[in-house]
């Protein structure tokens, strides 16, 4: 198999086509990626109470996250330890347990092995329950209500991890009063690589207006000058930022219900406006000013969202061409019920399982993803290197930032970590204070004759 320095050229900003569909690589990404890195499971909204449950994916392990009765959340595999099994058949919940349908062996919400149909009479004693209970998700760690869970217990802490991106998060899963996700979840089948999107989502303004021209055009919304690419973001229209650990993100200024349109768009311009003067009073003026942001992003390695076009989600993948799509609405907190469901309503209808502009989405994701397989295609490299060379630090704005509004600054970002997780033995190896990245980043394209050549 091709070394994964190969396959990511870091200083030129290239990512080898075979990343999208190669099955070597996905494999490789499921014990170095998936199985290593904390993934999002739900939100604590969604099980507020003792005994309530969801079930999620974490890549292709499937789950049971469980509200406990000390109030703690646990998460197991969903997957019971006589035959392997599904035990719970369901998305969501409130139980004391699970039962397995297979034979019948029963687990409590804690997970222990509670139960087995004729224990005495056919293991005669030699079943040892207490180690028979569910297999526990190492680390389960919930960030402003965002609850996430981690396969390695030798991870960063899931605030470590996020980092530098929680300057950002902050901003609207905090000082807005916070936020929650509305349930269930969108699920949607797509047939590309789970990175397309994840990759899109952590920094792409820039197929906004050409891929989105017609959804633009027909919804309004603050977001619709960009149409057909009839406008570009004026300089300092706008920002792009990488922090460590492959997060991303890009904001553009003032714009915020993005994709939302009519009577809802204006709506919400007003309860920002209602809302802002106090979260400027908490956070500064150039904090508040995000508030009112639209703000793209992907915390490594797919979990996605939209705030300003109210979208969270994660692509969870089930091969190297197949991408499980979940799919919620972010609304804040403190809004009246019917504001928050017309929000969703929106949301869905642009980003849902058949929303119009996810269709357009999806078209570029199965078209990038499919033809990497072609023999002499997967031979070639994907371009990221719009900006390259003019990513800075800032001195007041955490991470690497890019020189413009639009740009590829958070694609290279992402691409970088995923070279070096990809690479690394364990977590030992990615050391947290390594200042390494910022300079890899920023002195990438130093010399634009190399850059030009190696394309
Ligand atoms: O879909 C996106 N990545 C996006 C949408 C980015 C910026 C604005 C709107
Ligand atoms: Fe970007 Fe073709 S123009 S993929
Ligand atoms: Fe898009």
């Amino acid at each position: 198999m091709s070394s994964i320095n190969t396959l990511i050229d870091v200083r030129n900003g290239l990512q080898s086509a075979r990343i999208y569909h190669d099955r070597d690589i996905y494999e490789q990404e499921m014990a170095q990626i998936f199985a290593r890195c904390w993934l999002f499971l739900t939100h604590e909204s969604a099980i507020p109470n003792p005994g309530d449950f969801v079930t999620a994916r974490m890549g292709q392990d499937e789950v049971i996250v469980v509200r406990q009765q000390d109030r703690g959340i646990k998460a197991f595999l969903n997957v019971c330890r006589h035959r392997g099994a599904r035990l719970c058949p369901v998305e969501a919940g409130n139980s004391r347990g699970f039962v397995c349908n297979y034979h019948g062996w029963s687990y409590g919400s804690d997970g222990s092995l509670q139960s087995v149909p004729f224990e005495k009479e056919l293991y005669k004693g030699r079943l040892d329950k207490a180690t028979h209970g569910l297999r526990e998700v190492a680390k389960v760690k919930s960030y402003h209500g965002f609850v996430y869970g981690c396969f390695d217990a030798a991870a960063p802490s899931l605030e470590d991890y996020l980092g530098e991106a929680r300057w950002y998060l902050d901003i609207w899963m905090e000082a807005s009063g916070g936020v929650e996700l509305i349930g269930p979840p969108g699920r949607s089948m797509v047939h590309c690589n789970w990175k397309a999107p994840s990759e899109n989502f952590v920094g792409d303004a820039y197929h906004v207006g050409w891929t989105h021209a017609a959804a633009l055009k027909a919804g309004g919304g603050m977001l619709a000058p960009m149409a057909g690419n009839a406008g570009l973001p004026p300089e300092g229209a706008g920002l792009q930022v990488a922090t460590r650990y492959g997060h991303g993100l890009g904001i553009l200024y003032d714009v915020a219900p993005g994709s939302h349109d009519g009577k809802l768009a204006a709506d919400l311009l007003a309860w920002q406006a209602q809302k802002r003067p106090a979260i400027e009073k908490a956070v500064g003026a150039l904090r508040a000013r995000y508030y009112g942001s639209h703000i793209n992003g992907s915390v490594f390695p797919n979990n996605t969202y939209l705030w300003g076009s109210n979208l969270f989600k994660v692509w969870q993948p089930h091969g190297p061409d197949r991408t499980e799509c979940f799919t919620w609405a972010i609304v804040e907190k403190d809004m009246p019920a019917e504001l928050k469901q017309r929000i969703a309503n929106s949301m869905h209808r642009t980003f849902g399982v058949a929303g119009y502009w996810e269709a357009d989405d999806n078209d570029n994701m199965e078209s990038e993803s499919q033809l990497s397989r072609g023999y002499v295609t997967r031979q070639g490299f994907m371009n990221a290197q719009m900006g390259i060379g003019g990513d800075r630090e800032d001195p007041e704005l955490p991470g690497v930032v890019g020189e413009s509004a639009i740009g590829e600054t958070s694609y290279r970002g992402y691409f970088r970590f995923y070279q070096e997780v990809m690479a690394a033995k364990d977590w030992h190896d990615m050391d947290p204070n390594d200042s390494q990245w910022k300079r890899q980043l920023i002195e990438a394209g130093a010399d634009p004759t190399t850059v030009a050549a190696a394309a």
